[in-house]
């Protein structure tokens, strides 16, 4: 067994395709000497799927073209995707049409839709938790401690005497953070995690247990304050650090309308647990639904409710993209890999 030290463990980490928060603070602080800014949350996350709750929105057209194309592919696959020709493109989404027409019969209805799009979800995060257990050396063992864990993440190469004492207070709570996490994911309590308690522990965000830790770590981002609410300044500076600084462009603006509207339910200008909960996590049966609703009416052409292969293929940038610029990592890809 090939033994890295902490640093290099780290390094392999920038490759992966997600990390939480708390490595990718340790990366800035081994990368930079020093802590300069905390990088939010999984901060895509949140804005992301804060367009995916506004089924109206979304009707409208006022959609991100790039979540519709990691919802339809994959994080991992869209950008794949990215990178070939444009007859590539056409002819590998007309492959994966066949996949998503389960029955045949040559229309991809909405529960085809729903049912690719919840299944592309579950792999994206079952392949993310497999590489980051890898990067721990875990194949083939049936869980990973605590201490192995700690070790491994933050190891003996963060030597704490070095650091100034605000430094030391954020990997207090990075580590805070993590111990709440991991003890809400392992559920047999046996102090360890399996790979399947693991994967929970990575997205808590698509398990319904863990859905507490993801309310209390966005609250713990966005709080600044610190009382246990996130008024709608504390909302907006997380996604546009400029406030105050410059002009508010119109997105900004639109954005507390959106806070207004359909993020502060009970209308008294804050957020609450139960309103980030909504927020951050809405049901994912509904997401699958409002994504799939969402694709279906931007290239239903017919207006039948369905689409046939020359409907998606038609609108394939709306699907998989359109820019083919850099065709040097094409090659590598296997085309039976879907
Ligand atoms: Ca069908
Ligand atoms: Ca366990
Ligand atoms: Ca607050
Ligand atoms: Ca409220």
């Amino acid at each position: 067994m090939v033994t890295l030290t902490v640093t290099d463990v780290q390094k392999e980490k920038m490759v992966a395709i997600k990390m939480p928060h708390f490595q990718i603070v340790l990366l800035s602080l081994l990368l930079n000497g020093v802590l300069s800014s905390i990088i939010p949350e999984n901060h895509d996350r949140r804005s992301q799927v804060k367009d995916l709750s506004d089924l109206e929105h979304q009707l409208k057209g006022g959609h991100n073209a790039e979540y519709d194309h990691e919802a339809f592919l994959g994080k991992e696959k869209a950008h794949e995707f990215d990178r070939l020709t444009p007859e590539q493109s056409k002819q590998r989404l007309g492959v994966l049409v066949d996949k998503i027409d389960s029955n045949n019969d040559g229309l991809v209805t909405e529960p085809e839709m729903v049912a690719w799009i919840k299944y592309i979800q579950r792999r994206y995060v079952t392949e993310d938790a497999k590489t980051q257990w890898a990067n721990y050396e875990l194949e083939g063992a049936a869980s990973m401690s605590w201490d192995y864990y700690m070790e491994r993440t933050y190891g003996s190469a963060t030597d704490e005497t070095e650091m100034n004492s605000e430094t030391k207070l954020h990997f207090k709570e990075m580590k805070d953070r993590d111990y709440r996490r991991f003890k809400l994911a392992d559920v047999d309590y046996d102090g360890k995690l399996t790979f399947t308690e693991y994967v929970n522990f990575l997205h808590p965000e698509d398990a319904p247990h863990m859905r507490e830790v993801v309310v209390k770590e966005t609250l713990d981002d966005l709080d600044k304050n610190k009382d246990g609410r996130i008024s709608i300044d504390e909302y907006i500076v997380d996604m546009w650090p400029d406030m105050g600084k410059e002009t508010e462009p119109e997105w900004v603006t639109t954005e507390r309308e959106h806070f207004e509207k359909w993020r502060d339910l009970n209308k008294d200008g804050f957020l609450d647990s139960n309103e980030i909960q909504h927020w951050v996590m809405p049901d994912d049966y509904d997401h699958a639904i409002a994504e799939s609703r969402h694709l279906i009416y931007e290239a239903d052409s017919s207006k039948d409710g369905n689409l046939t292969k020359r409907e998606i293929l038609d609108h394939s940038d709306l699907f998989v993209g359109s820019q083919a610029t850099d065709f040097g990592e094409a090659f590598k890809y296997s085309h039976d890999e879907f």
